[in-house]
């Protein structure tokens, strides 16, 4: 018997639990055990089988480990078959998540009862494939073609009691899922509730599935397996058995799991997972965290003061004057009622926030108390210095001091206290309460508690926290400053910002950089060529003025209702400003370049080789530490399509000699192009590739 399922027989019922930590993945030991535990309690004549998992869930689905290695049988899509098969009355008691091959493992059961706090879904599109183990055949006979579509290019997590109302379970019952299924179970035996295999119900009636094939495909943005799991459900509808849709189904999911797709999703779930496991932190505690301080509270300090709110802290927030601090109150209010409106809070603890857990100052001791301070204010280092020695007079020994400046030299920051140990980098993402991603920035005297605490705080916060070095611009924006200046390029040589927002937005980013600007606010980057110029433009940057000029007349992007695009109220996006290309043209003029033709694959190429090289950099330099650390930043706070799983992971599967060849080449040929980074010629001397240095 395998070690994972434990079989006993009670009375007339076999129980098989499964005990395979830490979410009881369907792995080779589990699948061998739940087979040999059905055929034993057929030879030991028990007239039901009780499935269900020991733990904190029942199976959590497929052991994503196992993709892409020689497969082992049982397969799980033959163990489904077998379980359904079974003479014997199979009842599946579901607790946690059961999710992709775990709830197809349900349907297979004759009978499925969960507790109220289970959910259920398949979100293998999450993953790159599809549902493999029967779930694009079954789900559909229960629920009808268009809820299962929803559940299954969506991959979202039911709860329980909608997941009845949907016909997938058959009860919900509070209890311990053993205790419930042992009753549930009894009770079918006593009434001799007849098997129901969902294979033998009729087929579902079918929908307008090519409609659904390109609605699925629009909204993945270039992710294929949602659209691909329509022509699966389609099957269900349309083959003539219920063993050809089965067939058509594995057809499908084996093209999905060959595809790149596959490898840069399931390289993200992996990523985002181990991006804040710092083998350094293992042993070291973090310091209490119960009450925050907040300096600023513009955009940036209040959305992050309603990220801390939002997480149950308390929150003390300076502001420089009484109107400032009315002004901060009102944005945390706003925030807090999107987040009302959104279904994440109630009214009763918004206000209840609003009166106990935000206090407002404008004097610096009102943080005395604080665990930690986070300053939020003008990008400026007198300024960030002036507010780093006004916080080491008053906050108390032990407070961490965070600052959540995006470029400037956090060791020079924490020089300006007499606790440069206590200083750490928390670069949180605009909006502050909305994105994920988190940057915590580790200055040379950092200790390692506090790096610890960030970590804490991040997770209090539900945010995808990264470790980075301090240089310009950390991980995400040294890379980005990189990726926009070729863009830039580009448009001096002959490109338009939007042919490149469409290609970009083809190779299925969010959006393209100058949509990007516009949403951020031209004056940002105004203000940045403004810094430059006065500090000398270094060596590798070209200047231009037509953005400049953009600025000069009041044109800020989607705050100002005119940048790159011109955008209407109310509607979403912008269209072409017409008085853009006009600047282009004459900028180039001015500095008597000739434009050539781009074509949309060579704007993709060297955008995406200039953010590698510059990827390749920050590793190799020690400000990320592994290439998943880079993945990670941009798929959290720069909308890199999820489906290449981040730039380093897409660049090991284009493959390393042919992105350092075109760097050789583009940087021989343009004067402006980058040179080549050591750690990518590194790799391709010694045939290694970035997934090497993730461990
Ligand atoms: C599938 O089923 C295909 C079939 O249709 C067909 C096959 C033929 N496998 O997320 P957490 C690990 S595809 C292996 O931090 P949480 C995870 O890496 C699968 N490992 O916890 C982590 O490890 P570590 C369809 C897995 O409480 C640890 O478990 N199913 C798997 O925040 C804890 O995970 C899915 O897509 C797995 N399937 O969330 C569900 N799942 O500690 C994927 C988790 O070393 N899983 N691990 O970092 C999830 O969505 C979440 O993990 C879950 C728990 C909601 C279950």
């Amino acid at each position: 018997m395998s070690q994972a399922v434990e079989y006993e027989k009670l009375g007339e019922i076999a129980i098989l639990a499964t005990n395979n930590p830490p979410v009881n993945a369907l792995g080779i030991d589990v699948r061998n055990g739940l087979w040999a535990g059905i055929e034993r309690a057929e030879s030991e004549g028990a007239r039901a089988v009780l499935i269900y998992g020991e733990g904190r869930t029942f199976f959590a689905g497929a052991d994503i480990r196992e993709f892409g290695k020689p497969p082992q049988d049982p397969l799980l899509p033959a163990l489904c078959d077998r379980i359904e098969a079974s003479p014997l009355l199979v009842i599946a008691a579901l607790h946690g998540t059961a999710l992709g091959g775990g709830l197809e493992i349900a349907l297979s059961c004759h009978y499925r009862i969960a507790v109220p706090s289970a959910k259920v879904g398949l979100p293998e599109v999450n993953l790159g494939i599809l549902p493999g183990a029967g779930g694009t055949q079954r789900l559909p006979r229960l629920t009808g073609a268009r809820a299962a579509l929803d559940m299954i290019t969506t991959g979202r997590h039911i709860p329980a009691p909608e997941a009845l109302e949907l016909g997938v379970l058959d009860r919900v019952l509070d209890g311990d899922p053993r205790q419930i299924g042992l009753e549930f179970a009894t009770e079918l035996l006593q009434s001799n509730a007849p098997r129901r295999p969902i294979c033998e119900l009729p087929a579902p009636e079918g929908i307008d599935f090519d409609a659904a094939y390109d609605t699925a495909l629009r909204k993945g943005r270039g992710q294929l397996s949602p659209a691909v799991a329509v022509r699966a459900v389609q099957a269900a509808c349309e083959a003539k058995s219920f063993a050809d849709g089965l067939a058509r189904e594995r057809q499908l999911f084996h093209d999905l799991l060959a595809s790149d797709q596959r490898k840069g999703l399931i390289h993200a779930f992996f990523a985002e997972r181990a991006v804040s496991k710092l083998p350094e932190l293992k042993d070291i505690a973090p310091r209490d965290l119960h009450q925050i301080g907040v300096i600023g509270g513009g955009t940036m300090g209040a959305g992050i003061a309603t990220s801390v709110l939002l997480a149950g802290l308390s929150v003390t927030l300076i502001e420089m004057s009484q109107d400032a601090v009315h002004a901060a109150r009102d944005r945390i209010a706003a925030n807090l009622s999107g987040a009302v409106k959104r279904g994440k809070l109630s009214q009763k603890e918004h206000d209840e926030i609003l009166s106990n857990r935000l206090g407002l100052a404008t004097e610096y001791s009102a943080l005395g108390t604080a665990d930690l301070v986070i300053e939020a204010v003008f990008e400026d280092m007198d300024v960030k210095k002036q507010v780093f020695s006004q916080l080491d007079d008053v906050c108390k020994s032990g407070a961490v001091l965070a600052t959540n400046t995006s470029y400037l030299d956090i060791n020079e920051i924490a020089q300006a206290t007499r606790r440069p140990g206590d200083v750490i980098g928390l670069h949180f993402f605009s909006p502050a309460h909305v994105m994920k991603l988190l940057e915590i920035v580790v200055a040379d005297q950092t200790t390692l508690d506090v790096v610890a605490t960030g970590f804490a705080l991040g997770r209090r916060l539900r945010k995808v926290s990264v470790r980075a070095g301090v240089c310009d611009g950390f991980i995400g924006n040294r890379i980005l400053n990189t990726y926009r200046t070729c863009a830039d390029h580009m448009v001096l040589d002959g490109a338009s910002p939007y042919q490149i927002d469409n290609a970009l937005t083809e190779f299925g980013f969010a959006m393209g950089p100058f949509a990007v600007s516009d949403l951020a606010g031209l004056d940002i980057g105004w203000a940045a060529r403004k810094r430059k110029r006065a500090a000398g433009f270094d060596s590798g940057v070209r200047d231009s003025s037509y953005a400049d000029k953009l600025c000069e007349a009041g044109h800020f992007g989607q705050k100002t209702g005119k940048g790159y695009y011109i955008y209407e109220p109310g509607k979403r996006g912008g269209v072409p400003n017409p008085d853009v290309m006009p600047l282009i043209e004459a900028d180039r003029v001015a500095q008597d370049l000739t434009p050539r033709v781009f074509s949309d694959k060579e704007i993709v190429r060297r955008y995406m080789v200039a953010m590698v090289n510059e990827a390749a950099k920050v590793v190799g330099e020690g400000i990320a530490h592994r290439p998943l650390d880079v993945d990670v930043v941009l798929l959290y706070g720069y909308g890199f399509p999820r489906f290449w799983g981040g730039p380093l992971k897409w660049a090991d599967i284009q493959g390393l000699p042919q992105i350092l060849s075109d760097i050789r080449r583009w940087s021989q040929e343009d004067p402006y192009f980058w040179k080549p980074a050591p750690l990518l010629e590194e790799l391709v001397a010694k045939g290694g590739c970035f997934e090497d240095l993730n461990t």
